[in-house]
């Protein structure tokens, strides 16, 4: 007598899934990233106000820091951090330089609309040696977005200021007859490398950040965040 059929198995021809884009992305930048010699670098998401604030030169009275930008966790300064930059912070304190990292990871912000979301993903990168310039930098973005987006693609720098870097510039992408801005990117604030022990009469850094959900966005041309989280397969099958 043959074995009886076992028609509740889980069939063998099932669908095989895919990578989502967000880590499509991101795997791509990080790839990219590594080419250039940059190592990646992990750190915890929930992180002390001292690492994610205080360190990067971000004074109490900032804005990001109230309550409702930021997600406190408990009463014991700790939060979800609202970037990967304390990752950076925690790698200067184990190494001096010369040192190349870059940050993939989520980050937390009290933000919910079509283009923000509670949790979003961002990779930063940040390079410390002598004689680091800003037209190292200007290289480097023109490399990602080239990359990202075609080696056509028109940038441009706009000044802009973030407390963690002097000077700093947002780049915008030329999308058709629109700039986009893509990443934001400056020269490492010398506050910020003496938070982390490293010598700023002899060493500079470079330092850039972007958000890979924008990226995303931008590359596929969603125009509401909020799909990339709600698991309908019509949508990620387009990705496959
Ligand atoms: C250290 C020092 C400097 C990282 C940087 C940006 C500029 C930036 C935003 C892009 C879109 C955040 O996801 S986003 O909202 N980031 O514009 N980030 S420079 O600078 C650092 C990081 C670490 C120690």
């Amino acid at each position: 007598m043959t074995a009886p059929k076992d028609i509740f198995l889980p069939s063998l021809d099932r669908e095989l899934g895919s990578i989502h884009p967000i880590n499509q992305v991101k795997d791509q930048l990080t790839e990219l990233l590594k080419s250039f010699g940059f190592e990646v670098a992990e750190g915890p998401e929930v992180e002390t106000e001292e690492y994610n604030f205080d360190m990067l030169n971000i004074p109490a009275s900032h804005p990001a820091r109230e309550m409702h930008d930021t997600f406190y966790v408990d009463n014991k300064n700790k939060l979800l951090r609202t970037h990967t930059s304390p990752v950076q912070v925690r790698c200067m304190l184990k190494d001096q330089p010369p040192l190349a990292f870059i940050s993939p990871g989520k980050v937390y912000r009290k933000d919910d609309d079509s283009t923000h979301l509670p949790m979003f993903h961002q990779i930063e990168g940040l390079y410390v040696d002598e004689n680091v310039n800003f037209a190292q930098l200007k290289d480097l973005m023109y490399k990602i977005c080239h990359s990202l987006f075609g080696e056509t693609t028109k940038l441009r720098f706009r000044p802009s200021y973030f407390p963690f870097t002097e000077p700093s510039a947002e780049v915008d992408v030329l999308f058709g007859d629109k700039w986009l801005e893509i990443l934001g990117c400056g020269v490492v604030n010398p506050k910020v490398l003496e938070n982390c022990k490293i010598d700023s009469s002899k060493y500079s850094g470079l330092a850039f950040g972007l958000g890979i959900e924008r990226i995303a966005m931008l590359k596929y041309g969603v125009n509401d965040i909020r799909d990339f989280y709600k698991s309908n397969l019509d949508f990620l099958r387009q990705f496959k």
